[in-house]
């Protein structure tokens, strides 16, 4: 028995000796290998809530790949405590650079400082972190949320322009905490401002998910005997909410009017049905311009502290020409 619990024991460490060695040995071969050309990315993803998100993941794999780059993904399942795991094992693992999409905007000096101080270069993409100090990450990829939610809310003005009576709009944010979710918000809300008649009379969030979509619109509708127009943060969202609409006997983009964000290919798909009346794109496909900055960033070379991704805006008949040649 005693014999037993010893060699086990001794097996204990040997396979601890062996996993330090592994350990060891891998950081090394990425430092050499980034002398030697290859480049190691260590990419912590949010999740795979939405449409957005599997091609954006789609994006970054297919990206590294071509690139030549070495990509070591995580999903972080919506936890902001696995992707700060995420990015201290790129840190131990002593990756070349390190990208993330935060899921929420605070709460990452400390960790960011990690990586600094372990001299390993950061690179946002998608979303931004709402750190105050601008030497945390290289730079910052991603969309002008606020620009997206004006843009909705513009087409909102113009359509209502001539309202008689009070316009009920109901609101589907994404992810608490979330830049988009933050910045779609004020976007929208700072246009329709404009007009008074123009009011928000519920709005919660619907994570970004069709299922929670569903759900908090199914909420709205047994609420409010009248909405007037739906204002859902991604596409996704819309499309959960245009189940709940039907379930309820209305007719969406009829009944209760919907504008979204995104423009993936169901959403698309929905505005060329006349389901959805109108879409703000957001593209979801960074990879290529990811792995552009990584090799930069490695070889030492200025990029931009902040590149805006570009996008336009879609009508119906506008959905319906770019379908068949829409890549996500
Ligand atoms: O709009 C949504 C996704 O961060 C821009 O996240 C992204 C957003 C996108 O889940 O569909």
């Amino acid at each position: 028995m005693l014999k037993k619990r010893f060699s086990l024991a001794m097996a204990g460490a040997a396979i601890l000796a062996l996993s330090v060695l592994a350990v060891s040995a891998s950081s090394q071969t990425s430092s050499k290998s980034a002398a030697a050309g290859t480049i190691t990315l260590g990419f912590s993803q949010v999740g795979s809530e939405s449409g957005w998100r599997a091609a954006n993941t789609k994006s970054i794999q297919t990206s590294a790949k071509a690139a030549g780059i070495k990509l070591k993904f995580s999903d972080a399942q919506q936890k902001q405590q696995n992707q700060i795991q995420a990015i201290r094992s790129y840190i131990q693992q002593r990756v070349d650079v390190i990208a993330f999409s935060p899921v929420v905007e605070s709460g990452w000096d400390a960790v960011l400082n990690e990586a600094k101080r372990a001299k390993i270069p950061v690179i946002l993409t998608d979303r931004a972190v709402d750190s105050k100090d601008p030497t945390l990450y290289k730079t910052f990829l991603g969309s002008d949320f606020v620009k997206e939610g004006n843009e909705v809310g513009q087409w909102v003005l113009n359509n209502y322009k001539n309202a008689k009576s009070q316009v009920n709009i109901v609101q589907l944010e994404g992810t608490t905490g979330s830049a988009p979710a933050i910045d779609r918000t004020k976007g929208f809300a700072d246009m329709i401002k404009k007009n008074p008649k123009l009011k928000i009379i519920a709005s919660q969030t619907g994570e970004f998910t069709r299922a929670k979509g569903k759900e908090v619109m199914t909420a709205f509708l047994k609420a409010h005997s009248k909405i007037d127009l739906l204002f859902a943060q991604n596409d996704d969202m819309g499309l959960g909410a245009i189940e709940a609409i039907q379930a309820a006997g209305l007719k969406p983009g009829v009944d209760i009017k919907i504008v979204t964000i995104d423009a993936v290919h169901d959403g698309m798909a929905a505005l060329a049905a006349g389901k959805i009346n109108f879409i703000a794109e957001c593209s979801p496909l960074l990879g290529p311009q990811l792995m552009d900055l990584v090799k930069l960033v490695v070889a030492g070379k200025p990029v931009p502290h902040r590149i805006v991704t570009k996008e336009t805006t879609f009508t119906r008949a506008q959905a319906k020409a770019a379908l068949p040649t829409r890549k996500y």
